[in-house]
């Protein structure tokens, strides 16, 4: 086949990396191999080997290897791949990727021949793999299993050490298109959305209700090491006080447990009503806003609120530069029935609904000249297509742009440049907000105010077999079991302006059920009865969910 002698890969997964006989099947999900950590070792071996015949396949463009379980829980670990473009790993690679993991030991030699010859891959081609990981303590021992995957595989590799996942996408871009995005350092990637952020922002650095102050809860994870790391190169022009740095990874805290508990993380500081408060979560790709107003209520801005709030800052800035361009926002099922809404009939903008999964809502987003996308859970950025760019610079530099549009198209290159367009980015995407509040000269409150978000609520529910439920149509219908979809109609009928959809979970072993309705005891009724279906319908697993009691 070549200078690669294949019977390493097999020596060493025999070896060093073996797979337990008794694992049965795992699947790459949502974003990639999630499970418990010390299940994995095999499994970052093999993504090692997948990484390095993607790049062959490219002839030697850089492919990321990301080690992080994200929102899930410390125990857990888990491998995202990033394709060149810094995107997520292409679809048929996700089921080479599975075909991979779940082959014995044995046939692991046979396995990569295979992938050699249907991909026709030449294998003297070049291969270059960049390796980054979180800050759970068994990233470290992880990473030396998909290290060595590259070995066997004759590949060179990169090591960044502790980054966010962001990042790591915006190095492979960076290196593959030879600077052109950005420098593919960690001063690189820092030094463009700061010097953007601070041109954009000016010398007054509060304006109207924006105050130049806010609470970071860093999830205890990367986040907030990084965002130590922007503090330094802002020098104030944005007060950010890092919260979360150094406990158990998403305990308590972190973009998800706010979104999913509709309530602050512990460990921040005691704070003012209405100080402006943000989230991220353990690997920093999410993000979300949040506040305690004066009566001691708990507001939140989730992703749908961040993606109107881009949306209607860019059109402004697209009018201001006379240039005509189209906008288009996506959203998943689990987008708040207001926010689209709201997107349709006030901004008066296309909006489109793809599945869980920012890979989906990437593809979708890059059909227009300027697509933003955000999953409600604050996972999301915009993308801007080649034309776009070369339209907004050359309204910049003509002799017949107004003044009025070239500051327009000054501002949007700045945009432009404090986005990560590879993938949602909480650090940037944050960046971007605030620059948004504070051209608005808004606080929260006057953010809350563009609409009214209908009550909703995401719970989660074990059951023995996550599989045994199949959706379609963007997950919101349940086509297995069989009848399922037919009783959640029924209850959802029960209730003004009710929808709820169950989804299998693609990172975490549950269903996911999402519930909306008219009115705040309703949707908790919804949502209990849903996942009371879903428990009985699945075995379910632990407690049963029960109805709230003011409503039986
Ligand atoms: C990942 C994906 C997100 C998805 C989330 C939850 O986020 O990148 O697009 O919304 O998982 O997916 P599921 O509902 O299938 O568990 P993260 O931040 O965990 O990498």
């Amino acid at each position: 086949m070549s200078s690669v002698n294949l019977r390493t890969v097999y020596a060493f997964a025999r070896e060093m990396h073996s797979k337990n006989a008794n694992i049965g099947p795992i699947q790459y999900g949502t974003a990639g191999f999630r499970t418990l950590h010390d299940r994995l070792e095999y499994v970052m071996y093999r993504m090692g080997l997948l990484a390095t015949l993607r790049s062959r396949s490219f002839s030697g463009s850089a492919i990321g290897v990301m080690i992080t379980a994200s929102h899930n829980p410390e125990s857990d670990n888990g491998v995202k791949l990033i394709d060149p473009m810094g995107e997520m790993l292409e679809k048929s690679w996700e089921d080479i990727a599975t075909d991979l993991v779940n082959v014995s030991d044995d046939d692991l030699e046979a396995e990569v021949t295979k992938i050699v010859k249907c991909q026709e891959i030449d294998m003297n081609a070049n291969a270059n793999v960049y390796i980054g990981w979180d800050t759970r303590y068994h990233s470290p021992v992880l990473s030396r299993a998909v290290m060595n995957g590259v070995i066997a595989l004759k590949g060179n590799m990169k090591e960044y050490g502790i980054v966010t996942t962001p990042m790591l996408h915006y190095f492979v871009y960076s290196h593959n298109v030879k600077g052109a995005y950005g420098v593919p350092t960690e001063a690189g990637y820092i030094n463009k959305l700061v010097t953007a952020f601070k041109q954009l922002r000016g010398d007054n650095y509060e304006n109207g209700n924006y105050k130049n102050h806010l609470l970071f809860d860093g999830a205890n994870g990367v986040g907030s090491l990084k965002m130590l790391a922007f503090n330094r190169k802002l020098e104030g022009a944005l007060q950010c006080v890092v919260c979360n740095s150094n406990g158990k990874i998403n305990y308590e805290c972190g973009a998800d447990f706010v979104k999913t508990n509709q309530k602050p993380p512990t460990g921040l500081p005691i704070a003012p009503a209405n100080t402006r408060c943000v989230s991220v979560d353990g690997d920093a790709d999410r993000v979300v806003y949040f506040f305690i107003d004066e009566d001691g209520k708990f507001h939140l801005l989730d992703g749908d609120r961040i993606a109107t709030l881009i949306a209607s800052y860019l059109m402004k800035l697209v009018s201001e530069c006379g240039v005509k361009l189209n906008l288009g926002i996506v959203q998943t099922a689990y987008a708040n029935g207001a926010s689209t809404d709201y997107i349709k009939n006030e901004l008066n903008v296309n909006v489109a609904c793809t599945p869980t999964g920012v890979k989906h809502l990437h593809h979708k987003a890059i059909e227009y000249d300027i697509g933003v996308y955000f999953e409600a859970n604050g996972h999301g950025t915009v993308v801007f297509n080649q034309q776009t760019k070369d339209l907004i610079s050359k309204t910049l530099n003509s002799d017949d742009s107004t003044d009025d549009q070239k500051q327009a198209s000054n501002d949007l290159i700045l945009a432009i440049d404090i986005i990560n367009e590879t993938v949602g980015d909480a650090i940037s995407d944050m960046l971007l907000v605030e620059t948004i509040l504070h051209s608005k000269g808004w606080d929260l409150k006057d953010w809350l105010a563009t609409y009214d978000d209908l009550p909703n609520l995401q719970q989660k529910v074990k059951v023995k077999d996550r599989n045994v439920f199949e959706t379609t149509d963007a997950k919101r219908v349940c086509v297995k079991p069989e009848g399922m979809q037919d009783q959640i109609n029924m209850l959802v009928k029960k209730y003004k302006r009710g929808r709820a959809f169950v989804r299998p979970s693609g990172t975490e072993d549950v269903v996911r059920v999402y519930a909306e309705a008219a009115d705040a005891e309703d949707v908790k009724c919804l949502a209990a009865e849903i996942s009371m279906l879903v428990y009985d319908m699945a075995n379910g697993v632990g407690e049963r969910p029960v109805i709230p009691q003011q409503k039986l």
